[in-house]
């Protein structure tokens, strides 16, 4: 008799619905290019990345390394790797992880994270979501990625295999004009403002490596979204703890641009947004 094993996910984490995922790429299209006008942003990251014009800019960050398009945007709550290790087949068979299969959570976004290798949201989670957070704050950045000291240029890769252009327009740019067309509600409202106090650094800790990829330079894996943001989170401490070093700062209408070196910039919202989720499985 043969004995058959459950197939067992890749990830778990917090799902858009299909509106709410066009509507969140619509609203950080709107924030990086408010970054991209301001001369000193443009100027810096464009010194890391192969881009000859802000429209390149905008345009450089895509969802194509995603295995399914990414036309879907998530965070992830744990990498389970189907249950590779000893601490994934825990997370798995955890009880508080499988009640939460299918219940909704409201996502709080509360920023942007832009580098020259990524574009991610940023999310403060709640203290039902730090009970199913699984992802390692502190991971050591794989030296692969790691910031170089001299400023490396990100080349424009030749796709690996050919797409349709409408493939290429639809479902693998980050910021179409043409989204899919969808049943489901748009969900996301704007909540209270963020106390002043925690505006350089709103989140530590626990659950600081939150966020949502919303798009990556060519050649770069989503998986760097979550480790740009440890070094950001790493770099805003520093800044807070040293008195005398001055990071570079941008009031836009409605948020803040700050400058943490090395083409790193974070953006703090003024208010934070709240999207609707669903906690699920990803098994690809
Ligand atoms: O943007 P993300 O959180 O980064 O969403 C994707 C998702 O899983 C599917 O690829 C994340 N991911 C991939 N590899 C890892 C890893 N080794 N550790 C943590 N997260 C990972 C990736």
């Amino acid at each position: 008799v043969k004995s058959y094993q459950p197939v067992q996910p890749l990830y778990y984490g917090w799902f858009l619905n299909e509106a709410d995922s066009w509507k969140l790429c619509d609203i950080a299209k709107s924030w990086l290019q408010a970054a991209i006008n301001v001369e000193q942003f443009y100027k810096d990251l464009s010194h890391h990345i192969d881009v000859v014009s802000p429209e390149e800019l905008l345009r450089t960050y895509s969802r194509q390394t995603y295995r399914d398009g990414g036309s879907i945007l998530h965070c992830t709550a744990n990498f389970t790797a189907r249950g590779k290790d000893e601490s994934s087949r825990e997370y798995i068979n955890n009880p508080i992880v499988k009640s939460a299969m299918g219940k909704c959570f409201p996502l709080h976004v509360i920023g942007f994270i832009i580098t020259p290798r990524t574009f991610g949201v940023r999310l403060r989670l709640t203290v039902n979501q730090l009970d199913l957070w699984g992802q390692d704050d502190t991971e050591t950045v794989p030296s692969i990625i790691s910031h170089p000291h001299e400023p490396k240029k990100h080349k424009r890769n030749e796709p690996t295999e050919k797409k349709t252009d409408k493939e290429n327009d639809i479902r693998y740019s980050l910021f179409s004009t043409t989204p899919l067309h969808s049943s489901c509600t748009v969900t996301i409202t704007q909540l209270n403002s963020l106390s002043q106090a925690d505006q350089f650094h709103p989140t530590s800790g626990k659950g600081s490596r939150a966020h949502i990829t919303m798009g990556c330079a060519p050649g770069v894996k989503p998986v760097t979204t979550g480790f740009d943001l440890i070094d950001i989170v790493r770099r805003e401490k520093e800044a807070q703890s040293s008195l005398t070093d001055v990071l570079e700062t941008f009031t836009l209408p409605g948020g803040t641009l700050r400058n943490y070196g090395e083409g790193s910039w974070a953006l703090y919202l003024d208010k934070e947004l709240q999207i609707s989720s669903l906690f699920s499985a990803y098994y690809g």
